[in-house]
């Protein structure tokens, strides 16, 4: 299997639509979901580069797994969901602080999902939706959970107003996604102006229709880049020992290097 050159982290509650807007990015599709045990990623190529993207779950059980799969991350995608406001307070009280074994320059971004809900230009995605088959850059790999499958519950069906096309209230204006990306900047000591503005790092997205998917992940990709180049250099300073080729000399060294 290809190694990543960097990953990025999708964090969340429960049922907000973390593994729908990877499938929607990944397999171009809207469908239906389990809540998700422990995590699992996703490869993806892009230009040269190789990305992984984690999805994690949102049950309580599982939360002490979170910094666990932000360990090393280049970007964060803090989800909630736009019709229901505790979600987004859950990212300020619990998962934000599982971040803190990220990247020291790792990027935030703070997702709204479900946008199909309360507005209707979330109906259409934005741009032409371009089937897996014509894709020709990217080469996908998906992995199994890495942990212990414990037990899988049915994700609870889309809500009634879905299924009927009834618009719901947002619970979340955007102003409010902007202020929490504000408090993520000063919880990082990081400097706003000198910092991604929340205009370009707060979206709306809806994985139902697509809405916004496409720009949410390859603005993230492109960010992500110096992270990958810095790495890359990094790696070429200090080149990992290759342990088998030492191996086969292993005697002569061992004694030439002894006193
Ligand atoms: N209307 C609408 N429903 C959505 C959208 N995204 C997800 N859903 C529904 O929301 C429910 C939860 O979606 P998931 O993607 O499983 O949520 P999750 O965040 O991965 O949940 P966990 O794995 O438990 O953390 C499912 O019934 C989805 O069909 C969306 O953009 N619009
Ligand atoms: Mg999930």
């Amino acid at each position: 299997m290809k190694k990543p050159d960097v990953k990025i982290v999708l964090l969340g509650d429960m049922n907000v639509g973390k593994t729908s807007l990877l499938h929607r990015y990944t397999e171009r599709k809207f469908k239906d979901t389990v809540s998700t045990v422990g995590g699992a990623f996703f490869l993806k190529q892009w230009g040269p580069y190789n990305i992984s993207i984690w999805d994690t779950a949102g049950r309580e059980q599982f939360h002490g797994l979170g910094s666990m799969y932000c360990r090393g991350a280049a970007a964060v995608i803090l989800t909630y969901d736009v019709t229901n406001w505790q979600s987004l307070a859950e990212l300020e009280e619990r998962f934000l602080s599982l971040t803190d074994t990220a990247n020291h320059d790792c990027i935030f971004a703070v997702v709204g999902n479900k946008a199909d809900l309360t507005d209707p230009k979330a109906h259409l995605p934005e741009g032409p939706d371009v089937t897996s088959d014509d894709r020709t850059e990217c080469e996908e790999e998906r992995t199994e959970p890495e942990v212990e499958v414990l037990s899988a519950c049915p994700t609870p069906p889309a809500s009634p107003a879905s299924l009927s096309g009834v618009m719901l209230n947002k619970q979340v204006a955007p102003e409010e996604a902007a202020s929490f990306y504000g408090r993520i900047l000063r919880y990082k000591g990081l400097d706003e102006k000198s910092s991604l503005p929340a205009e370009k790092m707060c979206f709306e997205t809806s994985a139902k229709t697509g809405y916004n998917v496409d720009a949410l992940f390859e603005t993230l990709f492109d960010l992500v880049l110096p992270s990958i180049l810095r790495k890359r250099n990094e790696n070429q300073e200090s080149p990992t020992v290759d342990l088998e080729e030492c191996r086969g000399g292993s005697n002569k060294r061992t004694r030439t290097s002894c006193c």
